[in-house]
């Protein structure tokens, strides 16, 4: 299971002091919400930082992509050393071809998909990408409570990839909370995207929220037989 801690969830006067903490903490990937203001309503961090992070940790960037034009950005984002990058389904007007653009520039490519939005949509792209990443709140802030139908979702989801014989990661967004984590993971969820309800809450400090997520991991694990 992955850790993608979210930064748009720390201090932005504090942002390289928090960077390094989640260095020292250990972490998989650094998750960076791209949002223009229009698909969703709110602009937390643009491509300056992703730029910066690309020359400031050796850690994974991890993409996810809320706009309207995601041809442009994605374009922007290969000249960035970006890992992976995940667009939505529902503003993309070509799926298919951004995602297949999104490889040919030498980034796994990953379709995100909204609460309210179905998983068959999805169906006829598999070919074409290296994750999903299952909304489990709906887009544009964080500090959300989970959306009701989210754990049946990442079920649904893990059972449509098995049943086409794609064996893919399967991130969840979204109130990935201490609570949430296990029944998540138990679901099917194998890249936890972390923010202000787990690695970044602030009852504790960060790494004995790591610890918790860790312990709660396990939980999901242990209920679903993989432990
Ligand atoms: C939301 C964004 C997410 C949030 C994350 C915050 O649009 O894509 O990545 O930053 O969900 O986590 P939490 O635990 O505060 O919901
Ligand atoms: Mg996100």
């Amino acid at each position: 299971i992955e850790i993608s801690p979210s930064m748009m969830c720390v201090d932005p006067l504090n942002f390289e002091a928090a960077l390094r903490q989640v260095e020292r903490v250990g972490v998989d990937m650094l998750h960076l919400d791209i949002m223009d203001g229009h698909f969703v309503p709110n602009m937390p961090m643009g491509l300056g930082i992703v730029e910066a992070l690309h020359k400031a940790t050796d850690l994974p960037l991890d993409v996810h992509l809320m706009v309207a034009d995601n041809d442009f950005f994605v374009e922007q984002l290969a000249k960035m050393g970006v890992s992976q990058v995940s667009v939505h389904l529902e503003s993309s007007k070509h799926l298919d071809r951004t995602l297949a653009r999104i490889r040919e520039l030498g980034m796994k490519a990953g379709v995100a998909i909204n609460p309210g939005t179905s998983l068959a949509a999805i169906d006829y792209v598999l070919e074409r990408i290296d994750y999903v990443l299952v909304m489990t709140v709906n887009p544009g802030y964080a500090g959300q409570a989970m959306t009701p139908a989210s754990l049946r979702k990442i079920a649904d989801c893990r059972d449509l990839l098995a049943f086409r014989g794609f064996d893919l990661p399967i991130q969840v967004d979204g109130n990935v909370s201490f609570e949430n984590i296990p029944g998540m993971v138990a679901a099917g969820a194998t890249n936890l995207v972390a923010g202000t309800s787990s690695l970044f809450h602030r009852s504790a400090s960060l790494t004995d929220n790591k610890s918790r997520m860790l312990a709660a991991i396990a939980e999901g694990l242990a209920a679903c037989g993989k432990s």
